[in-house]
């Protein structure tokens, strides 16, 4: 009690480490107002363990008596009304959950008054401590039950009245799970949250308990199914005991009325078949199909469907024997028809060995899936859905949206949307995502001469199709904050949220998010709010301006600076930047061709450079470095301009969510957690900044006007100190160092150090800040001195703690910054930099800066 008081006193929370992330039930702040408000007991109607129903009376008693410390007890009903349980039905003052037709059995006049819902819809009626959550479905009534405890969570106990049918009947989560560690990109392809929670060597995990955990969040924000390996799929996922395990996994979703859905291997009836071929119109490859398919509803009868990525980035797919995409994809619709799946079809189809930027001019990557689907609206089946990410190329921090939406008026499709941010900071960086989505929903491509939003076609409306909705590459892991980042779970959240309803706004996801996830203190939800809302155009500032796509490295992991990376080879994200001129020119008359992709109205946009907003220039146009944009800057001025702008903004982040110490929510484990990301962000960001104006200073010799690129008054380079054990490295891609070069130790046994007498410091206060790099396999350790005293001392730990993709090279994806504030510093003062090696890591150092307070660089 002691204790508990003491917290109290100094505002901090208890220790969270994310796992119920925003299922927390913490005890709202004005619980005592909300009591006389309260149900006393739950009806569950016709409730059956292990199904949605059931789930939503277990969910309302604990987040009751946790919003709340209410105790509420459960009376099931079966389904002619009559309590299960013995207890005497309570006459008032109840929750009431379950199906529509379940209250038509017990209670037909009442429920003639409930409006029609469509699929997984629900209706929910709070009135003077009643409440009335029924869902078209079970797992509707269940969407019902969180979507109330959503608002009592923030401390909303009023009455109301609400019917809600979302707006697409998908809203599905791909999740990239390798079947092993060390499969494509580790144990989740693209995931920074840990291993795999459904996988390990080669099998089903025997404990799925964050299965469950997982649905249960899920469910709780609408989503209704989980491809759960990658699509860059594994033959031997359909083997006998892989698929018990998938049953398995079936078994833990199904309580939250989420379903199981997997990815394909295009080749399996070959490679784990034993066929001589995987022609899709060849009758035994159906047939193999046909059976792998009843197999898999024997085990799992209410399996979603399959998801498949064909021809692309090696991948087999009906192309391989000159198949079209829908021969393919219907092979598919008919083994799933007669149980009722449906599958989803990926228009990620590109080939990324023959592209060839310096013979073609008119190549083009964001063509291909236009042009690999042309002519094929109308030719699928009636289960099939194309799945198409949300940009031409591939999840870039701007792309225009895809125009293959605008082709497919006669076959349901469905965006890609990415929560796991693979071009967007990779969770080590705060980027919410919510503002750029809600952009690409609301783009009206108009077709036709009409309006005809994304959202609305791919939620069947616009062209009256049943089917459609959108999936989302969420790839959490076992590490307890799912994704690798407190933060970043605002993502997932305002994922499920928008798959529900897109009018919804990204401020007001946020906040709702907030209050959930922290607290509903003013300052709390303020803050972070402000941090997230300023966060996408802060990384784009920061990495990439003006539609010429994240310049990080597309080679390695995604994550890090290294524009020079996207041009010179067949993956077509290139930039064509040269020494005066960058962009491509996807024009019609001198271009790729690709503006014409898109409806009349908006070809004739992006065709001409004056009708192209600035944002998207260089994804439309080839101009040069001085070509002025609408706001009067040359393209160049922008880069740096907009570069120094966002590393600034980054640089706020840590600062304001300092302000949030000690506030209610704000634990010392997340508070600490959060902190430790938003640091290493300001100082990514700097990197970024430096490494990308660097770049196009040294492409263009163009300097900027106001004189800060290349020019670093505060820095020492750590190659111009002197140096024992230490030598100088040159760095590759050479804009990743400032001056082009870092330092290692000689061997990876070799102490080192790097000193400088601070002749031109004057005495006073510094922050010092060190950059160096934190590379992969090896625990380097360095020690910064002023004066002989020791500043501070830290390690190479990046890969165990940041979850981003590990690298082993000296590069912008290992560029770091520490920095340690208030140093005294004497003029003459020696600094020395001690470097202890580890592993493959030679404990690298870039440079120091000793900067006078309030100014960054
Ligand atoms: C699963 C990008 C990613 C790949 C991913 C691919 C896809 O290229 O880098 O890791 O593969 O997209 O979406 O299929």
């Amino acid at each position: 009690m002691r204790s508990l008081l003491l917290l109290a006193a100094i505002g901090l929370a208890a220790a969270e480490d994310g796992l119920a992330a925003w299922l927390r039930y913490a005890r709202v702040d004005n619980a005592k107002a909300c009591l006389g408000k309260l149900p006393s007991s739950i009806v569950t109607l016709n409730a059956t363990k292990g199904l949605p129903v059931y789930t939503a009376g277990q969910e309302l008693a604990q987040g009751i008596q946790g919003f709340f410390g209410k105790k509420l007890d459960i009376d099931e009903h079966d389904e002619r009304g009559k309590p299960r349980n013995n207890r005497p039905g309570k006459k008032s003052n109840a929750v009431t959950v379950g199906t529509v037709a379940a209250y038509k059995a017990s209670n037909p006049r009442e429920a003639a008054k409930v409006p029609e819902l469509g699929d997984d819809g629900f209706y929910l009626s709070v009135s003077r401590g009643n409440a009335l959550i029924l869902g078209q479905n079970e797992r509707g009534a269940l969407y019902g039950a969180f979507r109330w405890l959503a608002l009592l969570g923030q401390g909303n106990c009023s009455d109301f009245t609400l019917a809600s049918t979302p707006d697409a009947p998908i809203r599905w989560v791909n999740q990239w799970d390798n079947l092993q560690d060390g499969g494509t990109h580790g144990s989740v392809e693209r995931g920074y949250g840990g291993d795999s929670i459904f996988f390990w060597d080669g099998y089903v995990r025997p404990d799925l308990t964050r299965a469950g955990q997982y649905a249960r969040l899920l469910a709780s924000i609408g989503l209704n199914a989980v491809v759960v390996n990658n699509v860059n799929a594994d033959p031997r996922t359909l083997t006998p005991e892989l698929l018990d395990g998938l049953a398995r996994i079936a078994d833990e979703f199904r309580p939250y009325g989420v379903q199981l859905a997997m990815a394909l291997n295009f080749a399996s009836p070959q490679t784990l078949g034993g066929l001589d071929t995987f022609d899709p119109l060849e009758d035994k490859v159906q047939a193999w199909w046909d059976n792998i398919t009843n197999e898999i509803y024997r085990r799992i009868p209410d399996m979603a469907g399959y998801l498949v990525k064909a021809n692309s980035e090696g991948q087999p797919g009906p192309m391989t024997y000159n198949r079209t995409l829908a021969d393919g994809a219907n092979m598919f619709g008919r083994s799933l028809k007669p149980h009722g799946g449906i599958i989803l079809f990926r228009a990620f189809v590109y080939n990324h060995q023959t592209l060839n930027q310096t013979l073609d001019w008119k190549a083009d990557r964001a063509r291909a899936a236009v042009d690999y689907f042309d002519g094929l609206d109308g030719k699928f089946l009636d289960n099939v859905v194309v799945q198409i990410k949300y940009g031409p190329i591939d999840f870039q921090v701007r792309e225009p949206v895809s125009p293959l939406f605008a082709h497919l008026v006669k076959t349901p499709t469905a965006i890609e949307l990415q929560i796991t941010q693979e071009y967007l900071g990779q969770q080590a960086h705060l980027v919410y995502l919510a503002p750029m989505w809600k952009e690409l929903l609301d783009f009206d491509l108009r077709v036709d001469g009409k309006e005809s939003r994304t959202k609305d076609i791919i939620s069947g409306k616009r062209f009256n199709r049943k089917l459609g909705g959108y999936a989302g590459v969420v790839n959490v892991g076992t590490n307890t904050t799912w994704l690798g980042s407190h933060l970043a779970m605002s993502n997932l959240y305002a994922y499920g949220r928008l798959a529900w309803d897109p009018e919804v706004t990204s401020e007001g996801i946020l906040r709702e998010w907030i209050a959930l996830t922290f607290s509903d203190d003013r300052k709390v939800i303020d803050v972070i709010t402000r941090m997230s809302m300023l966060s996408w155009p802060t990384y784009e500032n920061y990495t990439g301006n003006l539609g010429v796509q994240t310049l990080t490295d597309i080679l390695l992991g995604h994550y890090g600076p290294n524009p020079g990376s996207q041009d010179g080879n067949p993956w077509g994200q290139w930039t064509r930047a040269d020494s005066d001129s960058i962009g491509m020119d996807r024009t019609v008359w001198n271009g790729t061709g690709f503006a014409g992709q898109y409806p009349p109205e908006i070809a004739a946009q992006y065709e001409h450079i004056e009708t192209t907003p600035d944002n998207l220039l260089l994804w439309f146009h080839h101009v040069p470095y001085t070509h002025v944009l609408k706001s009067g800057k040359t393209v160049i001025q922008h880069f740096y301009d907009a570069h120094y702008a966002g590393a600034a903004v980054a640089q706020t982040f840590p600062t304001l969510w300092q302000s949030l110490r000690g506030r209610r929510g704000i634990d010392k484990e997340r508070y600490e957690h959060v902190l430790y990301r938003l640091n290493y962000q300001a100082g990514h960001a700097l990197v970024w900044r430096d490494s990308v104006n660097n770049f196009y200073f040294n492409k263009s010799s163009i300097p900027d006007e106001l004189g800060r690129v290349g020019n670093h008054p505060y820095r020492i380079e750590a190659e111009a100190m002197t140096l024992d054990g230490y030598v100088p490295y040159d760095v590759s891609p050479f804009e990743a160092a400032s001056g082009t070069k870092c330092i290692v130790t000689r061997t990876n046994s070799t102490r080192a150090t790097a000193s400088t007498v601070l002749r031109n410091v004057k005495t006073g206060v510094y922050d010092v800040a060190v950059n160096y790099y934190d590379v992969a396999h090896g625990n380097a350790t360095w020690e910064l001195y002023v004066g002989g005293h020791r500043v501070g001392k830290w390690k190479g730990d990046h890969e165990y703690i940041l979850g981003k993709a590990p690298s082993p090279y000296i590069d912008g994806q290992t560029a770091a910054r520490v920095t340690f504030r208030d140093v005294r510093v004497r003029k003459g003062d020696v600094l020395k930099i001690v470097g202890t090696p580890d592993g493959e890591e030679p404990a690298p150092v870039d440079y120091v800066s000793v900067l006078p307070k309030g100014i960054v660089d």
